[in-house]
Order: structure tokens, then sequence, then C-alpha cells
């Protein structure tokens, strides 16, 4: 008997199913008005964010001048992440702003970039176009410093990117930091060179700078799938207000990040902040391979694809999706580990991929883990402590059962009223239906010795009808 840990420690008891199959495929979507996503379900915003629900895994890429730095500066290592460097090293605007004389990405192949996402299964790309620094990223009429006109490379990289989308089939969607911009006497965060943010004609900034570029992101680069708006820093609701008017004037269809500073499309998580429960509204993690988002040369933690795959899962059995980021190199090389990892991924969604995309949250939620009563933090309150075996899927009349660490033999879900028509793996090329018992309401399947797949096999049960009520 196989068995999977629970509180009670009990064998393999997937209790708690209290939802027809087919609704619990379809959990609700319709967002809570909380948080960062007030937004209310229309049939326009459903339409707006079929393809975000679908998609489930995203390609972040922070690139910017602070990758030639790469985590050093005047030969001492700066410590923090490699995009905030000019913040970390208080650099003055004059000395940062030489960088971009240097700026030459020669080996920048924005197909390669797409090739490795579509490798890794992911469906979506978003690209920093101005990170805190303020350097844009793509040629700009707005400000003189951008990469088209203040470097040496002359090339519009978005550009290159947004024909390589669009031959692949991936959307593309742009980073824009909307307050802060350290380049900016008026925009926030530059302290050391221009004082207090308090002090200053932010929506001169607003108005001079920020909304224009954004409207040419959305003007110049074909269909944007997203902008990721980031750090609100007095971010008013009617500062807010002006950029989702420029959004919904020049790409209606466009998606609004969480972090805008009004209620945009989707709830952004803390970064690498997965929550621990099932989050019943859109949303999605941003997150890092390493430490940084920036290239930095000396962050090589990277994480294994066991643990990126079972972050990918566990995401998606919350209910969101999850958009990890590489930082390519100053010259535009993806570094190799990030790219290694990223197609051990790709390689595990080839087969399973049906298990992930456009798949429903969990209608359990005990194998997710449990608040301990006997481990308090300092406040006093309960430690939350994650389970890590076994997570579920869910697609109208089925559920996937993803294994993490597999121990073969027989296992049994309890408390299922309608009859499993067959059970399958989805890493077994042939599908062939595994021994199905159904006593009582004790649904027992046996499983192979060995391990279908790595890092996560996925048991599909396919249900007779729709309801698996107990
Ligand atoms: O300050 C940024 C940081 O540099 C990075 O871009 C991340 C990505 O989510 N966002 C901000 C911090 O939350």
């Amino acid at each position: 008997m196989t068995s999977i840990p629970r509180t009670s420690n009990r064998p393999w008891l997937l209790t708690g199913i209290l939802f027809a199959l087919a609704l619990a495929a379809a959990i609700p979507r319709v967002p809570t008005v909380r948080g960062q996503t007030a937004t209310p379900e229309t049939p326009e915003r459903a339409a707006r964010m079929g393809w975000f629900r679908e998609a489930k895994f995203g390609l972040f890429i922070h690139w910017g001048l602070y990758a030639i730095p790469a985590g050093e500066w005047k030969g001492q290592p700066i410590a923090g992440i490699g995009e905030w460097i000019m913040n970390r090293a208080k650099i003055p605007v004059k000395e940062y702003g030489q960088l971009a004389a240097q700026f030459n990405p020669v080996k920048f192949n924005a197909e390669a970039w797409v090739q490795l996402a579509v490798d890794a299964g992911m469906k979506y790309i978003v690209i920093t176009s101005k990170h805190h620094d303020g350097f844009a990223m793509f040629g700009s009429n707005t400000s003189p410093y951008n990469i088209v006109d203040a470097t040496p490379f002359k090339r519009d990289p978005l550009k290159e990117l947004a024909a390589a989308c669009a031959r692949h089939k991936i959307r593309l969607g742009f980073y824009y930091s909307q307050a802060q911009d350290w380049h900016e006497p008026n925009g926030a965060g530059n302290t050391w060179d221009f004082g207090p943010d308090d002090t200053k004609d932010f929506d001169q900034y607003l108005r001079d700078k920020a909304e224009p570029q954004v409207k040419e992101l959305l003007t110049n680069y074909g269909p944007v799938c997203l902008i990721w708006f980031d750090t609100p820093r007095m971010m008013s609701a009617d500062r807010s207000q002006r950029f989702i008017d420029l959004l919904r004037r020049y790409q209606p269809a466009c998606l609004i990040d969480g972090r805008l500073g009004a209620a945009g499309d989707y709830r952004s998580m803390g970064d690498n902040n997965i929550p621990t429960t099932v989050v019943k509204e859109d949303w999605e993690v941003p997150a890092t391979l390493n430490h940084t988002w920036g290239f930095k040369k000396d962050d090589t933690d990277w994480k294994p694809p066991s643990e990126l795959v079972f972050k990918l899962v566990d995401i998606v059995s919350k209910g969101g999706n999850y958009l990890l980021n590489v930082g390519p190199t100053a010259e535009g090389v993806i570094p190799q580990a990030s790219q290694n990892n990223l197609r051990t991924v790709g390689r595990w969604l080839k087969v399973n991929g049906e298990a992930i995309y456009g798949a429903g949250a969990t209608p359990f939620g005990e194998e997710l883990g449990a608040y301990s009563e006997a481990e308090k933090d300092k406040s006093g309150k309960p430690i939350f402590k994650a389970r890590e075996d076994w997570r579920c899927t869910t697609k109208p009349g089925k559920l996937y059962i993803h294994f993490f660490k597999w121990a073969g033999g027989t296992f049994e879900l309890h408390g299922i009223k309608n009859a499993v028509a067959r059970a399958y793996l989805l890493a077994d090329p042939a599908q062939k239906n595994l021994p199905v018992k159904m006593i009582n309401g004790t649904v027992t399947i046996t499983l192979p010795a060995s391990a279908p797949a790595d890092y996560d096999s996925v048991l599909c049960l396919k249900m007779k009808s729709g309801s698996i009520s107990r």
C-alpha cells in the first residue's frame, strides 16, 4: 500500500472530495474583490484572460545595462539583486549612464531566446522594456536614453523579439517600471542624485516619460499580451488610471499585472512567493532561477529541474501561473545552466503538459500541507508545514495526481462516489489501463513498481461521469 502522507498519517486517503469533478475542474475563476484584483469578471475580461488561464508557464527576462557590471562596481562585489546595482552602490546618473556606450550585445539572438521558451514549454514572454534604472531597451522617441540611440548596438531587441514571438506563436509582454526611474530627476527612487521623492514633480515624469513610453510599447510592437508594471511607489488611483486608459485605448486585450497601483487583471504574488493554499482568482508568481533577476556573475546557485517541476505543478494545483526568470549577459547570452534546466522542464512538459496547460486547481487541499499547532513562529502563530509528496490538477472529467515520490504498489482514494472509467499514466507511451477496483466508494489503483517519469509521474483518472462527490 502506497501512502500519501497526511496530517493523520493515515494511508492513501483522498478525502474531502466535496465537489462535482466538472465543477472542481472549473474552480471558480471569478476574482474576489480584494487585494490587487478588484476587476470584476465580465465577458470582455473573460475573453482577455483566456490565454493567461491556459498558458500557466511564462518566461520572464530581466535584461539591461546592469548586465555589464553583473554585480560588481569598481572591483567591489555589490550585495543584492543585480538589476539594483545602481541603487545599492548609489552610482550617480552620470557614471551609470556611461554603461550605455559599452552595451553591445552582439550575441543577442531573438530567435534563440524564443526557441528556449518554446523548448521549455512556456507560452508567454515578459521582458524588461525599462527597469528602475530608467534605460529603455527599445527604440524610444520619448527619451534618448535608449538602446537604439545610446549604444553601439543600435538595434531594437524588442522589435526582433516581437517578430520571433509572432513566428513561434508565443505571446509577448513588456515589464515597465512606471514609478521608479533612477535616471530622471522626477522619477521615484533616486534619492542620491535628486533628493527625497516627496520633493519631486512625479506627474511631470509620468506625463513626459512613463506614459509616452508605454504608449510607444503599445503602438510599435504588434499585439502586446501584458504590461507588467512594478513597485507602484506614489501611484495614486488617478495616476494608475491614466495607464489603464492608455492600455484600454491602444490594446484593449492587453493584460495589466497586479503591481500598477490600481486593480489589475490578475493578482501578482510577491517575488518567489507561492501561496500555501488554493487562491480562487487569477494570479501569477514571478520567480528566479537563482537569486537575482538581472545577470550577476557570481550567482550560480541554480534551482534544479526537480524543484522547477515541483513549483510549476504546485502553483498550477493552487490555481496560478509561474513566470520564471532568466538574466541574460551583457553579450546577450542566456546562461547555459538556465537554458539546460528550463529545457529539462520542457521535456517533462512534452509528456505531461496535459496536466498543466489550462488545468484547474486541486479539489482536495490536504496534500498541500497544514498548520502545525506544535510549531509556532515568534509571534505565537502556528507555522505552515508544506507537504511535497503529491499534488492534484484537474480538467473536466479528469483528475491528475502528480507523484513526486514514487512508491509503486497500490493506492486508495476514499469517498469517491462515481466510478473511475480508467486510470493510466501520462508517461506510459501505451497509456495502458491500470487495474482499478471500486468498493463502497473506495477506489484502489495498482501502480507499476517503478516511476514512469523523472521528477513527477502523473496518474490520470478519467471518471465515468463528471461527478466524484463523496
Ligand atoms: O524591484 C524589482 C526587482 O528588481 C524585480 O524586477 C522584481 C521582479 O518581480 N520586481 C521588483 C521587486 O519586487
